[in-house]
């Protein structure tokens, strides 16, 4: 069954990947997720959510000290986002490809932050930074319930 698949399993991560409130309330959903299908990565996880402050604070716990975390966090709390997990090989890096540099100015045109925001306090999308990360913030505004296996349709056409 698809052994060429099963062999390129190995390479596979998952990267999280979040539409922050501006970007739900700019109605950029469809653009950012189509973003995402068309490069071909699958969609695993999906979910339109209203974001506690603790689970924002935990999502962030990283960047606790830096001068703009309370707005950070008032920010992400302050409308739903939309929740996704996107698996791949090499997800995780080209996902933030796609996504651009944190300062939407200094992203390329072509990225989402390059082509759809202008300030670093409101740009749009998250991506995990890392492996390790993307299977920690998956399991964080995840259930395990809520992320899917499937194989696309489209599978053969996109891993040789
Ligand atoms: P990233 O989202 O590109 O990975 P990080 O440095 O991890 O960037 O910062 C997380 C988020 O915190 C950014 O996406 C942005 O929303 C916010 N942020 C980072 N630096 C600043 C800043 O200097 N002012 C305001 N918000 C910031
Ligand atoms: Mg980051």
């Amino acid at each position: 069954f698809l052994p060429h698949l099963v062999a390129s399993m190995t390479q596979v991560e998952t990267t999280y990947i979040m539409i922050k409130p501006d970007g739900v309330q700019r109605g950029l959903v469809g653009e950012i997720i189509t973003r995402f299908e068309k490069k071909g990565f699958k969609l695993s996880g999906l979910k339109l959510f209203q974001c506690p402050q603790d689970l924002a604070e935990e999502h962030y716990k990283d960047l606790k000290s830096k001068p703009f975390f309370p707005k950070l966090i008032e920010y992400i709390t302050s409308g739903p986002v939309v929740c996704m997990a996107w698996e791949g090989i090499g997800v995780v890096a080209s996902a933030r490809k796609l996504i651009g540099s944190t300062n939407p100015l200094q992203a390329e045109p072509g990225t989402i932050r390059g082509d759809l925001a202008v300030q670093t306090g409101r740009n749009v999308v998250h991506g995990s930074d890392s492996p390790e990360n993307g299977q920690r913030e998956i399991a964080l505004w995840f259930k395990e319930s809520e992320v899917c296996e499937w194989t696309p349709a489209q599978a053969p056409w996109l891993i040789e």
